[in-house]
């Protein structure tokens, strides 16, 4: 299929360390399945069915897995390693294609790339971006910050934190200020100094959708005033810890405003990874990033091959 994983070993250890709860808490589900009966029968994929949606895979999906599996097997019963390889080889099915190139690269010839990073308060908006911030510093890029979640001095302070430790410049103003008039100033300074790439952090006050949404709205606004075809690219950050929650974030923001890609986080601290392959096959925007630790390396390029053996591989401990 010429998967080519720009993960490296140690990263897909990391990985698979993220998603050991979603992993034992789905195989300790059906471990009762593979002993006894020589042959797969209807109580058997029922159990599969329960497993795939208490790990959040979503009722869509998991039919969707559970017809093929039940296609491929045709009244034959798999040994645990084999029905792994094959969950594994459908839930890959269902991801768009990892892009091959490498990561944290910007495209050639877009000069200052702007990202925009939404999503609603808490699932890690800020705390993404510091990481980013930090993997495209060492990749040599100019770095420049944008603190346009204004509503809390803290949401600015802790941005501010990310930029020293990442070394990337922040453009910040007063707390309660316009988040556009700092969406503008940002992407204004990067044009000045040159910068390579912009990353904005925003508000997700959920409270008030219809003023969230038009304020992106108005953001995306102003940062076209300056570059016309920006932001380059939308990141919808979501909480992987609040499983079908995040489904129905990730439909309400891909409704209201242009969203190009999507990071999940906290996938180490949650039994519910599954729901990354839920959003993955329901909107079908790929999944960019996924965070599977606290550390500044715990935010990894999304992998769909590595990621499906890591949720679906046994644990042998
Ligand atoms: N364990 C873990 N915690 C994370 C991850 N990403 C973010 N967090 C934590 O989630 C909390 C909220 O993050 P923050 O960036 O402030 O969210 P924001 O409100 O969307 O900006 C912080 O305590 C982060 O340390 C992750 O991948 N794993
Ligand atoms: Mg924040």
């Amino acid at each position: 299929m010429g998967w080519l994983s720009f993960l490296t070993r140690e990263k897909k250890e990391d990985l698979s360390k993220g998603l050991e709860k979603t992993r034992r808490s789905f195989w300790s589900r059906i471990a009762g399945l593979f002993s006894g009966k020589p042959r797969l029968d209807a109580a058997d994929l029922d159990a599969i069915e329960e497993a795939l949606i208490s790990a959040d895979v979503g009722m869509d999906t998991t039919v969707k897995l559970i017809d093929r599996l039940e296609q491929r097997l045709s009244g034959e019963k798999p040994d645990a390693q084999a029905l792994q390889v094959m969950l594994a080889e459908e839930a890959m099915r269902l991801l768009p294609e990892t892009p091959q190139q490498q990561p944290f690269t910007l495209p050639d010839g877009i000069r200052p790339y702007v990202i925009l990073v939404v999503g609603v308060n808490g699932v890690g908006k800020t705390t993404t971006i510091g990481k980013l911030a930090y993997q495209y510093r060492q990749q040599g890029y100019q770095v420049l910050l944008g603190a346009a979640d204004t509503f809390r001095a803290a949401a600015i302070d802790q941005l501010a934190v990310w930029s020293q430790r990442a070394e990337a410049p922040l453009i910040r103003r007063e707390p309660g200020s316009d988040p556009a008039a700092v969406a503008f100033d940002t992407v204004s300074a990067a044009v000045a100094r040159k910068a390579d790439v912009v990353l904005i952090d925003t508000a997700g006050r959920l409270h008030n959708k219809v003023n969230l949404m038009n304020e992106l709205s108005k953001i995306r606004r102003v940062i076209q005033k300056v570059l016309p075809e920006a932001p380059h690219e939308v990141l919808l950050v979501l909480d992987a810890t609040t499983g079908q929650n995040a489904l129905e974030q990730a439909r309400q923001f891909i409704a209201a405003t242009q969203v190009t890609g999507l990071a999940l986080t906290k996938l180490d601290g949650t039994a519910k990874g599954g729901v990354v392959l839920a959003v993955a096959d329901r909107f079908g925007i790929p999944v960019r990033y996924i965070g599977v630790g606290e550390k500044m390396e715990h935010l990894q390029p999304f992998d769909g091959h590595a990621f499906a053996q890591a949720l679906f591989g046994q644990n042998e401990e």
